[in-house]
């Protein structure tokens, strides 16, 4: 083996695992599996959104895309009781 077959495989190596690194740093999501404090549970959520938020509001998508279960009943309102 050459020389600079040797130094190609150690480049392709050290870039593999750069390449590795860089997808798993864009991949990593932004926020936890349970997202903001805000939708981690309904006494968190009625703290600034009482008697919760009803379906076609920002409040009650940004509830459904962080956390479903705060409209477990799934009858378009969040957090109603
Ligand atoms: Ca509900």
């Amino acid at each position: 083996m050459s020389l600079s077959v040797k130094l190609g495989l150690v480049v392709g190596a050290v870039a593999g695992t750069v390449m590795t690194l860089l997808a798993l740093w864009l991949t990593a999501p932004a926020q936890a599996a349970t997202g903001p404090a805000l939708y981690k549970n309904c006494a968190a959520f009625t703290k600034k959104y009482p008697g919760g938020a009803k379906k076609g509001t920002k409040p009650y998508r940004l509830a459904m895309k962080y956390n479903r279960r705060l409209d477990g009943d799934k009858d378009g309102w969040a957090c109603e009781k």
